[in-house]
């Protein structure tokens, strides 16, 4: 069988988080990284015009989370028979999924009055709420990981969410924004402490 693939640009962004769950299951991949150049000649290539695409045990899959848990399942970070573990897991990758969306809709706004502010709504009200809920779930599962004892999928899509907004490249969102989510900042510190993953960062 071929060596899995992942496809994507050169930042962490909806690839990190497959990238991350071959690295914890120890699964050899080519972690193909192009330009937005590349990109734009081969989009039409990747199936529904957009990266991450996962090349895996002769299928192909196009869209981030569906490949997170796809290999997720290989590393043993996602339920191979447990739906209602399945499901909780999905349920957070969800919401983390519209957080996300409400954050990248303001990186295509063109107005730049405009854009600071969306994204100073978001910062002193969309967000401090929705971390909140996640600080809530995280809280109620008391383990420092979204669901159940060990780490999940849904970990490491939670802190590449937080990456992205603590990178402080989002003008207008302050990057100390999470820093007052203890359960958050406790869950990350859980991912990246995690043998395979500091390795990694370290490399
Ligand atoms: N729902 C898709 C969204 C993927 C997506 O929007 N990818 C962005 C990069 S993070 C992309 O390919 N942008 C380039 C484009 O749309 O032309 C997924 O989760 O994979």
């Amino acid at each position: 069988m071929a060596i899995p693939k992942l496809t994507y640009f050169d930042i962490r962004g909806r690839g990190e988080p497959i990238r991350l769950a071959f690295v914890v299951g120890g699964i050899e991949f080519i972690d193909e990284r192009l330009s937005f150049a590349q990109f734009q000649e081969q989009k039409e290539s990747f199936p529904f015009g957009t990266a991450p695409m996962v090349e895996i045990d002769g299928i192909v899959i196009g869209q981030s989370i569906p490949a997170l848990n796809y290999v997720g399942r290989q590393a043993g970070i996602y339920p191979e028979n447990d739906p209602k573990t399945a499901v909780k897991i999905e349920e957070i990758q969800a919401y983390i999924y519209d957080v996300n969306t409400q954050i990248g809709q303001t990186m295509r706004e063109s107005d730049p009055d405009k854009k600071m502010e969306i994204r100073t709504q978001l910062a002193v009200k969309y967000l401090p709420a929705a971390f909140g809920r996640i600080e809530a779930i995280l809280a109620k599962n008391g383990t420092g990981y979204c669901v159940g004892e060990s780490l999940t999928t849904a970990d490491l899509l939670l802190v590449a969410l937080a990456h992205w907004i603590e990178s402080g490249i989002l003008d207008g969102i302050p990057k100390t924004i999470l820093s007052e989510f203890e359960m958050v900042q406790k869950c990350k510190s859980l991912v990246y402490s995690h043998p395979k993953i500091k390795e990694w960062y370290e490399k």
